[in-house]
């Protein structure tokens, strides 16, 4: 019987934390095939004001300049 106890915790546990993981799927600048793409990404995640996923490192409003198509400085 605690054994079962012991086991529903854990996997309520387990359930909870899977749950809290899978609230922010953190991108990077290499899950996006091209600038734009990111770009688009980037801006509709609320931009430079709140960049969560850290795809514009320099706060200058242009994210993953690496990508192709990124504008040039
Ligand atoms: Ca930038």
């Amino acid at each position: 019987m605690r054994f079962r106890q012991r086991a529903t915790y854990v996997g309520m546990l387990l359930l909870v934390l899977s749950l809290a993981c899978n609230r922010f799927n953190d991108r990077d600048c290499g899950d996006f095939p091209t600038w734009r793409t990111a770009q688009d990404f980037y801006l509709s995640e609320g931009g430079p004001d709140k960049d969560r996923h850290n795809l514009d490192a320099d706060r200058d409003g242009v994210a993953c300049e690496s990508l192709p198509g990124a504008p040039r400085h």
